[in-house]
């Protein structure tokens, strides 16, 4: 019987070992990404002149001409927003380059702007590395101006112009890969050798996340509005069988993730501070407000997704007054919500028990079994929770609620589904010395690798 027993518990052991080690983790480059959170994405091209959304590719390079283009306000505005880096249109559907590419007839160098000597891309580039900003590029596999677009030479030309942004610009974080895709000029739609362009950028910025629908760094959210739907956002999906763009996976599906998806692929939210992607000057008064940012990125970096918000520079080359005021007071929003972390010097108390049996065993903020308990020394008062995940080990808590002392017992403040690689719980202010946080139901052992009070 204890033999049959030990048999049991081994295999059980092996198990449950090999399922943890099944189980999809991020790669560092990805950890790394879920850390820079929020940052800015920034539609500028000739559209900003014309005033289109999708440009036919046959616009004349001489209507790229800002005035008074100012790389510096963006970083400026990025960093008063909370930002921690831009990605920039380096070409959008209408193949214009915002860098002179040695592989196209359509770019800054045949427009008048600085006379042709002009760089987009190195001035944001460099401008980001004195802001400390991260720097990342769209790169629209679609082109609606190369005269090689729908033939296989085409990927020959795409493998060159991503080389040329992949070697010339400093380390890039993100590299995003839109899933619109139409005819070109002569008619023909692109069959695409993705599968050599990802072997090319892990090879030329292995820190870099791609972004697409599949992937293979994160995905789509689903939505343009910047959202994660529900409270469920697992950073797992099967990709399988999908392709970017019209083949990609059900919109539900790219939203929420999948439990036992085999691929660590983390959803990025995308959304533009106004209506359009471009700037159009009738778009002025719809800008968003702080508070309408702010609830975007509670139901997206506070569902443990990341936060991609589009803020178009103007025909002048510079963020309009009107977005830069909203990311101004979005950003005071932001570091006063997060001013003043309770938890910090606090012990985490690991609760050992499933149900009401309240036996604590104290350690630090480390592996725990259902959940922790927080003592924060003396009674504070309090509205908003973070909970970290410990991702590096694989996401696992399907449900948990949270709780806080009071003089009659423990009260229920708030219960939720997933957690990830972060979750922003915000409620009504309570005071209590005592917070009880109880992981009601995870695929394996669960661990949080932070808590932090507001
Ligand atoms: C879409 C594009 O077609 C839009 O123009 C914009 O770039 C948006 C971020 O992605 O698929």
């Amino acid at each position: 019987m204890r033999y049959l027993f030990l048999l049991f518990g081994c295999f059980f052991c092996q198990n449950t070992f090999f399922a943890q080690q099944n189980s999809p983790r991020p790669t560092p480059a990805q950890l790394t990404w879920h850390d820079t959170e929020f940052y800015l994405f920034l539609h500028f091209g000739p559209n900003t002149f014309t005033n289109k959304e999708w440009g036919h590719g046959d616009e004349p390079e001489s209507v790229f001409n800002p005035t008074d283009l100012d790389t510096d306000q963006w970083c400026r505005t990025a960093k008063q927003a909370g930002a921690r880096g831009i990605v920039i249109t380096a070409k959008h559907h209408d193949g214009f380059c915002l860098w002179p590419s040695k592989f196209s007839t359509h770019t800054v160098r045949e427009s008048p702007w600085k006379n042709g000597q002009g760089d987009v891309l190195r001035e944001l580039s460099d401008a980001c590395k004195r802001h400390g900003l991260k720097f990342g590029v769209y790169l629209s596999p679609w082109d609606r101006n190369h005269p090689q677009y729908g033939t296989p030479e085409y990927n020959d030309v795409y493998a060159s112009t991503l080389t040329e942004l992949l070697t010339n610009y400093g380390e890039l974080f993100e590299i995003w890969w839109d899933g619109a895709n139409g005819e070109g000029p002569n008619g023909k739609k692109q069959v695409y050798d993705f599968h050599r362009f990802e072997k090319l950028a892990a090879k030329l910025q292995p820190n870099a996340v791609i972004f697409s629908d599949i992937g293979p760094g994160c995905r789509w959210a689903g939505n343009e509005q910047g959202l994660i739907l529900t409270e469920t956002n697992w950073c797992m999906l099967d990709t399988a069988g999908f392709q970017r763009g019209a083949g990609g996976p059900p919109v539900d599906v790219l939203n929420a993730g999948q439990e036992n998806g085999a691929l660590w692929l983390p959803a990025e939210c995308d959304v533009s501070i106004r209506p359009g992607w471009f700037y159009h000057a009738e778009e002025d008064d719809k800008v968003k407000t702080p508070d309408q940012l702010w609830d975007i990125y509670l139901r997206s970096v506070g569902r443990g997704a990341n936060l991609i918000l589009n803020v178009p520079p103007d025909r002048r080359g510079r963020i309009h007054p009107n977005d830069s005021l909203a990311l101004v007071r979005f950003g005071e929003k932001i570091r006063y919500a997060f001013i003043d972390n309770l938890a910090l010097g606090t012990h985490a108390a690991r609760y050992l028990t499933d149900g009401d049996r309240e036996t604590f065993e104290v350690l630090d903020f480390g592996p725990s079994g259902k959940g922790y308990e927080l003592d924060l020394g003396t009674k504070r008062t309090f509205s908003t929770i973070v909970l970290r995940e410990a991702i590096h080990e694989g996401q696992h808590v399907r449900a948990f609620k949270l709780e806080v002392r009071t003089d009659k017992g423990w009260r229920e403040i708030a219960r939720s589904n997933t957690i990830g690689a972060r979750r922003i719980l915000t409620f009504p202010t309570v005071t209590s010395q005592k917070i009880r946080i109880t992981v009601l139901d995870s695929r394996q052992a669960p661990k949080l690798a932070e808590v932090e009070v507001y």
